[in-house]
């Protein structure tokens, strides 16, 4: 049951789908209040409840003991002492003692939430805006696991998530710094010639012209659609960023046609607003318009024509590098320091002055939207912004081709985002401690709808060891976007440039081997508002082992994934909340099954093992791997599973062609039976039995 509360009045955000009525009275489970904050909601913490939720944010998966701040933020150190990410996903599931309930806070300004924070035993969550749409999330009765049932209730409310077409479920290779058409093929072909798989390559901003979206440099790229032709005969497609910031320059027909239609973001004097991110000068197009969306999503369709078949919108929280006022002010901080370094902290305040030029809180403060009929400023919406990027590439390629799925991934997000793309989790860094932040990051994605999402494996900032790389690719290999993405200047980080790179390519044919299954599992996830990665704690909520668990998920209806996050180890601790079938994977015909029981276990690992647990009395498909995601295919699938004898077991499967609009259950979706003892069925394919243990 979702019940909706208004307060003042809420600014249209697009997160919901469904329009529910307005309750009077006040919601039973919290206490509404003002301050001069905003509106607090706040409700008590008992010693057992758990929190879950808030998206992309720091932390573990039980929320609780942090305060954690919605503003999207450009912020590339992702440490503890951060309070905020690049999206705001405000959804909160309380489980309690005695109850459980979930909330929405449909409020695109910024939202607070003292989490046990300052008293352990209250949770505080402030909106600072003048009006805002509280969802309020209760199970019913008899609707099963109650986290699992808010959570697809909520689902309904805000829309079926995005799907990719299936070939994103591939490896996809990035760096910052692939500047020619060279660079391209080179990529290609150092994973080619050593048959590591490989489904697309990224081209950071150093594709463009001088940082202009929709260019490419055309003396680096001479023939770009040639090359992302050349590239699709092997089976590897080319996935361009965009920047949110349009560089200013008069004949860029972009920021001319902008400019003319005045489709840039306004100051209160009613110019544009000036600000600066890599191509220097540059204006914030206004997405909150649906005019300036057809005509930014529009522009997408330039790359498009060249053989694009995926992008990745990047800087769109907006980041900020400076404004021309910011430079004034620390300008003048500067002045007024000149000869006055005698004290000993005007150096603080001098070299502050400019770190402040950044994202600053002055400069959100300083530019409008259009919002329907109103004119708003910036902060009161700050964290739309991307979102409305989002949904502009979103409905460009609508435009293009409805017919046809095209990859997208955003850095900034909201809620609503997730029915256009995917994200990834920004600027992590090549730090053994970002593999679990990244592995508890997933769940909470998925219950605000996010489901085709990953972070940069082997680590963006910082050079990257290779045993980190490994370790992390055995992570992404059940992560649905499964990108490798390095920053300038760090180590490089391809896989053929390792000394294990045969160990990574076993890891990856393991990967390929799963596609069937891994993408059943994702768009059974879409299609049924359900959730492809969960907290232990939704499965097993009366087990208080399982609910504290934090780096190990349960993995669509069947699995269970417990991956190596620290260095040197040469096993882990896991915990098994009921009977499973371990799967110990070196490569994807390499592998041994055992039997383990319920509880506490020790797994031995070496650098090349990683673990796959199947509940007792499921099965699962592994394919051939191949190394390109069209090659995989579920002629003979191989069964994996722990049955017991005469036992009966059943998956639902779901297989398309991947690349249609066209998404289905009723025509995709089929069984896959096995009686042991008797026969396999599985409606079509073959399938080999071989790996079932009983
Ligand atoms: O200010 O385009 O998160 O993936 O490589 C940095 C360069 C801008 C940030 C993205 C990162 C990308 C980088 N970008």
């Amino acid at each position: 049951m979702i019940r909706r509360y208004t307060y003042g009045t809420p600014l249209p955000t697009d997160a919901v789908v469904k329009q529910l009525n307005t309750e009077p009275g006040a919601p039973d489970c919290l206490t509404v209040s003002k301050s001069t904050d905003g509106t607090v909601l706040s409700f008590p913490l008992p010693e057992e409840a758990m929190l879950f939720g808030l998206g992309e944010q720091l932390h573990g998966i039980n929320k609780r003991g942090h305060l954690y701040r919605s503003w999207n933020s450009d912020d590339p150190q992702h440490t503890e002492s951060k309070s905020s990410l690049y999206a705001s996903h405000n959804l909160l599931l309380y489980a309690g003692p005695k109850r459980s309930f979930g909330l929405f806070v449909d409020d695109p300004g910024e939202v607070v939430w003292d989490l046990g924070y300052t008293r352990m035993d209250t949770a505080v969550i402030t909106v600072a805006g003048g009006g805002f749409d509280l969802y309020v999330i209760t199970p019913e009765e008899n609707e099963g696991l109650p986290l699992t049932a808010m959570c697809r209730e909520f689902r309904g409310l805000i829309g079926r998530s995005y799907v990719p077409p299936r070939w994103a479920m591939g490896y996809l290779q990035s760096r910052w710094g692939y500047a020619s058409e060279e660079d391209l093929v080179t990529v290609a072909r150092g994973h080619r010639d050593k048959h590591i798989p490989l489904d697309g390559i990224c081209m950071d901003i150093d594709y463009m012209e001088r940082f202009k979206d929709f260019t490419w440099n055309r003396e680096a790229f001479p023939d770009l659609p040639g090359l992302c032709e050349c590239l699709k005969t092997q089976h590897i497609r080319v996935i361009p960023i965009i920047d949110a910031g349009v560089k200013a320059e008069e004949g860029y027909d972009v920021f001319d046609e902008g400019e003319e239609k005045g489709f840039f973001c306004k100051r209160e004097d009613g110019k544009d607003f000036v600000t600066a991110v890599w191509p220097g000068e540059s204006r914030l197009p206004d997405f909150f318009r649906p005019d300036v969306r057809a005509w930014f999503g529009e522009k997408y369709h330039r790359l498009l024509d060249a053989g694009a078949e995926g992008f990745w919108n990047d800087m769109n929280e907006p980041a900020l590098f400076y404004t021309p006022e910011g430079l004034r002010r620390a300008y003048e901080t500067a002045d007024a320091l000149r000869g006055a370094l005698t004290e000993y902290d005007s150096s603080f305040k001098l070299s502050g002055a400019f770190n402040a030029l950044a994202n600053s809180p002055e400069d959100y403060r300083s530019f409008y939207h259009t919002v329907g009929d109103r004119t708003v400023r910036h902060d009161r919406v700050h964290n739309l912004y991307g979102a409305l990027m989002t949904k502009a590439a979103a409905e460009g390629f609508a435009a293009y081709r409805a017919e046809k799925r095209y990859l997208l991934f955003s850095r900034s997000s909201y809620i609503g985002a997730h029915r256009c793309g995917g994200i990834w989790m920004g600027d992590n860094c090549s730090w053994w401690s970002h593999i679990l932040l990244h592995l508890k990051m997933l769940p909470s994605l998925n219950m605000a709808g996010f489901l085709y999402c990953g972070a940069d494996l082997g680590g963006f900032t910082a050079n990257t060891t290779e045993d980190l790389l490994e370790r992390w690719l055995q992570l992404g290999v059940f992560t649905p976007l499964m990108r490798n993405h390095s920053a300038q200047h760090t180590r490089e980080q391809e896989i053929y440039r390792f000394s294990i790179w045969e160990m990574m390519r076993g890891t990856l044919s393991v990967r390929y081997a799963l596609i069937p299954y891994l993408y059943s599992e994702l768009m059974l996830s879409a299609l049924t508002d359900g959730l492809y990665f969960r907290p232990l704690a939704f499965d097993f909520p009366e087990d208080r082992t399982a609910c504290h668990v934090e780096d190990q998920l349960m993995l669509g209806t069947q699995c269970m994934i417990a991956p190596v996050y620290e260095q040197n180890a040469v096993g882990r601790h896991v915990y098994l909340p009921c009977d499973m079938l371990m799967v110990r994977f070196r490569t994807a015909e390499d592998y041994d099954m055992e039997p383990i029981a319920q509880g506490h276990h020790w797994i031995e690992l070496k650098l090349n093992e990683f673990l796959l647990f199947i509940r007792r009395g499921c099965f699962i498909p592994l394919a051939r791997p191949a190394e390109y995601t069209e090659a995989v295919t579920t002629e003979r699938l191989r069964l994996l599973g722990w049955l017991n004898p005469g036992e009966k077991s059943t998956l639902r499967f779901y297989e398309d062609d991947g690349v249609t609009t066209q998404v289905s259950l009723r025509e995709n979706e089929r069984e896959i039976t096995i009686d042991v003892g008797g026969a396999v069925q599985c409606d079509g394919s073959v399938c080999d039995t071989a790996g079932l243990v009983r």
